[in-house]
């Protein structure tokens, strides 16, 4: 249709998405290969198969075993390599990534494997794409604030390659104040910050990131809309909220594409963004994301330039990028 031409040809940013989340069955079966790593499914088709999922824990399940592939320098580098190249055929312009390193040193990789890599990428891909893209590593909510302490006592020698912190993994039962002190020490340590919240979690948890932990960007945030006086407040302070449709459809946050409350974002003028969280298993990347909300929803050309501009107005880019960008 002309909504999918005027998609493909719109400039935009990708704030939320996971680099272990882009991690595709194909490069699974690659990787496994190369690393002498047996693995449990028997093809590439039988690995898609078990991509359904009925809610957050169950996927992260899955997304954590896949990862156990990625082992060395190499294998980070050829995952976001190939992430980059997706993301310029989309017209992605500029990226803020996340990383988990827990995933991988608590199976014995080196966080400098991790991130030598990941640069390397991000550097490759800046030259010959011209894409331009940043890091945030996020500490896992399932596990401790001492092993995230422990985690950003370790990033801090590869800090210049790192803009900022989130926080993500499991929501329910792991509230804001369980990460008070470390968001507070990273915050020091001069990253940005921001934080999963409101995905499965009420409102509250949202509220709780804002006030308790001081991020400035809000990473799904969805269930916002269950309370008045935070959508009031959102759209006020103007804090970004990075919005994943095909992630909420494919996790049942969501029933079907047709109740995802794009519309209620729009209008209550909250600076909300489309963003693709986890490509390979949710069923696309960021173009793909727009379409299907688009046909699903009947946005406006308007409502499209409105949410490309503002990913690159929620961005942690220069200002003076973001003025080229728009
Ligand atoms: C995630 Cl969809 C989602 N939610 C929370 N944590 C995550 N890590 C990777 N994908
Ligand atoms: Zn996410």
């Amino acid at each position: 249709t002309d909504g999918d031409k005027f998609i493909d040809g719109l400039p935009k940013c990708e704030l939320h998405l996971h680099i272990e989340g882009t991690l595709e069955p194909e490069m699974v079966f690659e990787l496994a290969k190369r690393n002498n790593k047996a693995l449990k499914y028997e093809s590439v088709e039988k690995l898609r198969e078990v991509y359904d999922f009925e809610n957050l824990q169950s996927f992260l399940d899955i997304y954590y075993d896949g990862a156990n592939v990625l082992i060395h320098e190499e294998d980070f580098y050829d995952l976001a390599f190939a992430y980059f190249k997706k993301a310029h055929e989309d017209n992605v312009l500029h990226a803020e990534i996340f990383f988990d390193p827990q995933t991988h040193t608590d199976r014995g990789v080196e966080f400098k494997d991790v991130i030598d890599g990941l640069t390397r990428a991000r550097i490759d891909a800046e030259k010959e794409f011209g894409i331009s893209a940043y890091y945030i590593m996020c500490f896992l909510k399932h596990l401790t604030e001492e092993e995230a302490i422990e985690t950003l006592k370790q990033s801090i020698p590869y800090k210049d390659q790192i803009i900022g912190v989130g926080l993500d993994s499991t929501e329910l039962g792991n509230p804001a104040s369980k990460f008070k002190k470390v968001m507070k020490m990273s915050k020091d340590a001069g990253y940005q910050l921001v934080s999963h919240a409101g995905e499965e979690g009420p409102p509250e948890f949202v509220s709780d990131a804002l006030d308790i932990l001081n991020v400035e960007r809000i990473d799904h945030g969805i269930r916002s809309l269950e309370d008045d006086k935070l959508i009031k407040r959102l759209a006020k302070e103007q804090i970004p909220l990075t919005l994943c449709p095909l992630s909420n459809c494919k996790l049942c946050v969501i029933d079907k594409m047709e109740d995802f409350p794009l519309q209620a974002f729009l209008d209550a003028n909250i600076c909300c963004t489309i963003n693709s969280d986890d490509p390979s298993y949710f069923g696309g990347y960021l173009n793909d994301n727009f379409k299907c909300v688009n046909k699903s929803l009947n946005l406006t050309l308007e409502d499209l330039q409105t949410l490309a501009k503002n990913s690159f107005k929620a961005s942690f880019a220069p200002e003076t990028k973001k003025e080229e960008w728009i």
